[in-house]
């Protein structure tokens, strides 16, 4: 996997809202994984940058009703490593 990255999403008030932009994303070539979350209004995905953009994410997003804030995109670390970065004071 060569991208994660975590960003909002404005617009979602139902899990049926997170099937659509799931179902959204994953027809995007080139993304590896995606996961929607309601509860933090956030999604975090994973894409090969080769053959997809986060602005084409974002339209696809787009294209199904909701507005993703790829602008405040941010480098999703999973907590495991958080932690062990963490324990070794570098974050
Ligand atoms: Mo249902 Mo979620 O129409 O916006 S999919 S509320």
């Amino acid at each position: 996997m060569a991208e994660l990255v975590r960003f909002p999403i404005e617009g979602m008030t139902c899990t049926s809202c997170v099937s659509h932009i799931t179902k959204a994303v994953r027809k995007v070539e080139g993304v590896e994984v995606v996961k929607v979350n309601l509860g933090s209004d956030s999604a975090t995905v994973g894409f090969d940058p080769a053959l997809t953009s986060l602005r084409a994410i974002a339209e696809a997003i787009g294209r199904a009703g909701y507005e993703a804030r790829v602008d405040q995109a941010e480098p999703f670390v999973p907590s495991a490593r958080r932690g062990i970065l963490s324990r070794l004071g570098i974050r």
